[in-house]
């Protein structure tokens, strides 16, 4: 069954999957499709299951089919799926978010994070009258080809197509810098900026596995922005609902400009959305000139998910436990490796890690791209046939959510120790 549905895939979906890391071609894995979600396990199309801490890559801070959520979404169906007008929901939704994320007084809705990320980005140029970005190697921000750019030669330098099909063009109006680099970030401002609209970052980086950026970069980039009339957006499409109720910007006590939401805003439905200062979003169509639009932002399914989901993290406020889970499965997995002799180093904060094979310390992609690929490789397909089920790519964050139970952590680890014998 599972080996039809991939093969039948491959005809007719490039790739034979609707996203490239799915393809397990960074794990060189035979993928799996998955038909059932209960909590925090998964089953595929065999009927085997898995404990799960890809939590879809994020969404799942609740787990799978929280009956709470799907019970709302079920309500909400019977009464139709979209208007094309505005629906009571997306106010709730909206209040919601202004009430939970700190810097964020408006906001609007998208269908995904790449759409967030995008419409905030066209925002700053618009509201700044300015053409060049900056973001660091190692952040993704979706798929968008302002912010598909690779590094250029030597720091402070203009950016260069990461993809085919994206012009020189738009390319070198993006600047890549290395994370957590503050000394080329200064360099950067003193060449171009005044000619700087916007500074995009991942509060903590997910994209090239957890990375945690030191607290006075954040602060620098916070203050360099703010002196040469360049606006900070925070990336929190991973983060926000994730590392607090009000994301990394709660956390570390500094507020963007812009936040980019996604994944948890929906609960697992498509939701994504760019909110700030009044001021700034006040420019944002069709109260001001900057165009942006989309036929099923705010849907009324993914508003109801959303407002549910984040509901239940307010009246729960389970960040505490999740951060005691998540310390205790990144110490065992430590211990586990560390019996075997494997050289591996993890970087956890709140409910999210990753599992680097390398000696490094990792606080930026050149050295997370120090880590054994290849061994990763085979610690997933392991990890895979005794029923674990992570990220298919060294780069990427676990997460754990309020599903996984001491029981469940302690049954994955159990697990993860049988896996780790042929490693
Ligand atoms: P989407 O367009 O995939 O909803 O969001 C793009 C995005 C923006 N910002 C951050 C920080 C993100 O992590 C993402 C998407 N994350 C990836 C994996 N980390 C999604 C998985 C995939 O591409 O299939």
């Amino acid at each position: 069954m599972n080996l039809n549905v991939i093969e039948e895939a491959k005809d007719l979906l490039p790739g034979g999957v609707n996203s490239p890391v799915r393809a397990f071609k960074a794990v060189e894995g035979n993928p799996i499709s998955l038909v059932k979600g209960k909590g925090c396990r998964v089953w595929d199309a065999e009927g085997k299951e898995y404990i799960d801490f890809l939590a879809s890559w994020g969404p799942l801070i609740l787990g799978h089919s929280h009956p709470r959520v799907v019970g709302r979404v079920k309500e909400e169906a019977e009464k139709g799926l979209t208007y094309g007008l505005t629906n009571p929901n997306e106010v709730i939704l909206a209040r919601l978010v202004v009430d939970t994320v700190p810097s964020v007084e408006k906001v609007r809705f998208v269908s995904s994070g790449t759409e967030a990320t995008m419409s905030a980005i066209r925002l700053a140029r618009g509201y700044t009258g300015r053409r060049y970005i900056v973001k660091f190697e190692g952040c993704y921000h979706g798929h968008y080809d302002s912010l598909l750019v690779s590094a250029g030669s030597g720091v402070a330098t203009f950016g260069i197509p990461g993809t085919p099909g994206i012009p020189e063009e738009i390319a070198k109006l993006t600047i890549v810098l290395p994370y957590n680099d503050i000394e080329a970030v200064k360099e950067t401002f003193r060449r171009y900026g005044e000619d700087i609209a916007c500074v995009i970052v991942e509060p903590v980086a997910g994209n090239m596995g957890v990375v945690v950026p030191e607290v006075e970069f954040l602060r620098f980039l916070r203050d360099i922005t703010k002196s040469y009339g360049s606006l900070l957006i925070f990336d929190e499409v991973i983060t926000g609902f994730r590392l607090s109720l009000g994301g990394a910007q709660e956390m570390f006590g500094i507020e963007p400009d812009i936040t980019c939401l996604g994944k948890i805003l929906g609960g697992g439905l498509p939701v994504g959305a760019y909110g700030g200062r009044n001021d700034i979003m006040s420019h944002v169509a069709p109260e001001g000139p900057v165009y942006q639009a989309g036929t099923l932002s705010g849907n009324p399914l993914g508003m109801v998910a959303g407002i549910e989901t984040i509901s239940v993290l307010r009246e729960e406020n389970p960040y505490e436990e999740l951060d005691r889970k998540m310390s205790v499965l990144s110490e065992s997995i430590s211990e586990i490796l560390g019996e075997k002799g494997i050289v591996h180093t993890i970087n956890r904060i709140g409910s999210m890690m990753t599992v680097f094979f390398t000696e490094k310390d990792v606080r930026n992609f050149a050295d997370a791209k120090s880590s054994d690929t290849k061994l990763f490789g085979r610690f997933f397909r392991k990890l895979l046939e005794k029923g674990v089920l992570i990220p298919p790519a060294q780069f990427e964050a676990w997460f754990v959510g309020t599903a996984h139970s001491t029981e469940d952590i302690n049954e994955a680890l159990e697990r993860i120790r049988d896996a780790t014998k042929g490693l």
